[in-house]
């Protein structure tokens, strides 16, 4: 029986034990939980393939010591897990969290949750990332990977990592390598690397919740071309569907679909559609029905079809953790594709759920998940997978009923690993000058966790952004991975053009600058898809020896050759130092606009520019203009 009985026992006694290091892939070592009694080792999700074990490890690094602590309360196993590392060495990574970029001293909770207008101190995002990276004062660097995942409670203390799992064994895997692009590298031959993403999906994206009816997306197609601000992507976020339904089209918003995204393709505009996980219990609905028919649903613990309340009323949650679940999910994909979408957005997939436990659903709930994962098992061991396997199914599906384009699915919850299936963004941030600084650190750390496309809501979700912050805030946007303005149901227009003519110039250069650098930005994403090492970097990356550079927030690298150095406060200006070496002030549009991030190219290196476009099709991007520094 799943269902473990939770009744009081008494906390047992504590004991602490090392782990026997063995070597697996080619460069990490494995840490086992001494206490395990199992004779596999299970590995997660978050890798691409189960790394090879080659036996005991001859050499381990000196200062880093893998410590275990075997506790329960109320029955259940629990394992404090203690990393010992050097005091002087920086950390980062942890995915997803608002805040500077370095993580010492952070606290952070991994268990994937919806947090409307979240801050600092929010302890858990959409997603969970149980993975840091450090770099050692002589610049070479280590990583720490556990393999969990359960709920766990992470803390970044004074040269140790300590992580309270609700998990009985769970294995941790070190890396070590002389700088912190090599752990990188090492870290994508475990978790694997980011798929190219298709072209188009690297230029400009416009959102709201919600444009609706169709002419009201007409309209906003129509300013993009007449106002002549280059974008690649309209979204439709939930008010598109019939009664909240995913799968559907409201009939009186959107009579014809198929006619509107030929108009939109017409313009050379690409559409993308949002996909909430729950499904609407209604037996007419014929994603639920055919859910139904195919014992497609999470079940409570007494094994009845689990319902909670999201934005369609009652609905059911497809159990992605069974290969079955996800080619049926994958199907229901298919007359969307048939219609011309191009894109997906998985939203509320952490899951969220109005009147669950937590807002989400109970950990007792049943999943049939498939030997892969473990085999059946309760929500506590999936909720942090069920974002990640979702966008696995939605991916699969997309390319199998599409084979010859490649996918673009865009996902609010995921795990450590997840960037294989889906590029994400930063939740649902606020129109804030903290949450324009934040954009910068959390597409880093998202980056050094193996999230090379990331992006925030440009302007802010929550609030009304005012013109000053919405124009910088493109202007950051359009030099960060994944660029679309998204904004909340009750705010003002968020467009490029609503603040005046101001503005509206001033994303104009922003997102022309980031046109113009596209064949840039293709061979950066085209890295990261070969090497694992994310299109932005810190500054600290360049120079890893540096200690001045290591808590840099408002700077960043376009790979080794550009750097982008922002005004993240309303007045003043960036903070961050000017890493040693020699470099050339540069420029791409027609004028200097003091509320466009300062760009600077490397001595040494050479830039790719291309034309000016209003969208990646109009042209081919081999008319190169190399900028030599
Ligand atoms: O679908 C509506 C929104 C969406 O616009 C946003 O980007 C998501 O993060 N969604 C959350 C659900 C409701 C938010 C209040």
């Amino acid at each position: 029986m799943l269902g473990p009985t939770n009744r009081a026992r008494p906390r047992q006694r504590r004991t602490t034990t090392g782990a026997s290091p063995h070597r697996v892939g080619e460069h990490a070592i494995r840490w086992r939980d001494p206490f395990s009694s199992r004779s596999a080792v299970r590995t997660t999700i978050a890798f691409e393939r189960a790394p090879e074990d080659h036996g005991p490890a001859q050499v381990v690094p000196t200062d880093i010591r893998v410590l275990w602590r075997r506790s329960s309360t109320r029955g259940a196993a629990r394992r404090t897990l203690r990393v010992s590392f050097p005091r002087d060495a920086d950390v980062y990574g942890l995915g997803e969290a608002a805040g500077p970029l370095r993580r010492n001293g952070r606290r952070l909770t991994l268990w994937n949750a919806d947090h409307y207008a979240y801050d600092e101190s929010t302890p858990s995002l959409y997603q969970s990332h149980p993975w840091v990276l450090g770099v050692r004062p002589d610049g070479s660097a280590f990583g720490i990977l556990w393999d969990s995942t359960c709920r766990s409670r992470v803390w970044c203390g004074p040269g140790v990592l300590s992580v309270r799992a609700s998990d009985a064994d769970f294995a941790v895997y070190t890396l070590d390598a002389p700088s912190p692009r090599m752990v990188m590298e090492q870290l994508a031959t475990l978790i694997g690397r980011p798929p190219l993403p298709p072209l188009w999906a690297l230029g400009f994206h416009q959102s709201r919740y919600s444009y609706y009816p169709e002419s009201e997306v007409r309209r906003i197609a129509d300013e993009m071309r007449t106002r002549r601000i280059p974008c690649d992507a309209l979204w439709l976020d939930i008010h598109y569907m019939r009664g909240n339904r995913s799968f559907t089209f409201d009939p009186d918003r959107f009579p014809d679909p198929a006619a509107l995204i030929a108009h939109l393709h017409g313009r050379s505009l690409r559409t993308v559609v949002m996909i909430d996980p729950g499904l609407k219990v209604d037996p007419d609905y014929h994603a639920y029905a055919s859910g139904v028919e195919n014992g497609a649903f999470v079940r409570d613990h007494t094994g009845r079809e689990y319902r909670g309340e999201v934005w369609p009323g009652a609905c059911a949650f497809p159990d992605y953790a069974s290969a079955a679940v996800r080619s049926w999910w994958g199907d229901l994909y298919q007359p969307l594709i048939s219609l011309g979408i191009d894109g997906f957005w998985n939203d509320m997939n952490e899951p969220a759920i109005f009147d669950g436990p937590g807002r989400t659903m109970p950990e007792s709930n049943i999943h049939l998940a498939d030997p892969e994962i473990g085999g059946p098992t309760t929500h506590a061991r999936i909720h942090n997978i069920y974002g990640t396997l979702m966008v696995r199914a939605t991916r699969e599906g997309v390319s199998r009923h599409r084979p010859d384009r490649r996918a673009f699915v865009l996902t609010r919850a995921n795990f450590l690993g997840g960037h294989r299936y889906a590029a994400t963004w930063t939740g649902d941030n606020s129109s804030t000058w903290e949450h324009l600084a934040w954009s910068i650190t959390m597409a880093l750390n998202l980056g050094l966790s193996g999230q090379a496309m990331s992006g925030p809501d440009i302007g802010g979700f929550e609030g009304n952004a005012s013109g000053t912050l919405f124009a910088r805030w493109m202007g950051i946007g359009a030099m960060l991975p994944f660029c679309r303005a998204h904004t909340d149901v009750w705010t003002r227009e968020h467009e490029p053009w609503s603040w005046g003519p101001a503005v509206e110039a001033t994303c104009r250069r922003a997102i022309l600058r980031r046109y113009r650098l596209l064949p840039f930005w293709y061979t950066l994403f085209h890295e990261a898809s070969t090497t694992g090492v994310p299109p932005v970097r810190p500054l600290w990356f360049l120079d890893p020896c540096d200690p001045s550079l290591r808590g840099a927030n408002d700077a960043f690298m376009l790979g080794e050759a550009l750097m982008v150095r922002c005004r993240v406060e309303e007045s003043g200006e960036c903070r961050s130092p000017m890493p040693r070496g020699t470099w050339r002030p540069l420029e791409l549009v027609e004028c200097h606009d003091p509320d466009l991030p300062e760009l600077w190219l490397r001595a040494g290196s050479i830039l790719p520019v291309g034309p000016s476009l209003q969208h990646t099709g109009e042209r081919p991007l081999d008319r190169l203009w190399l900028h030599v520094a």
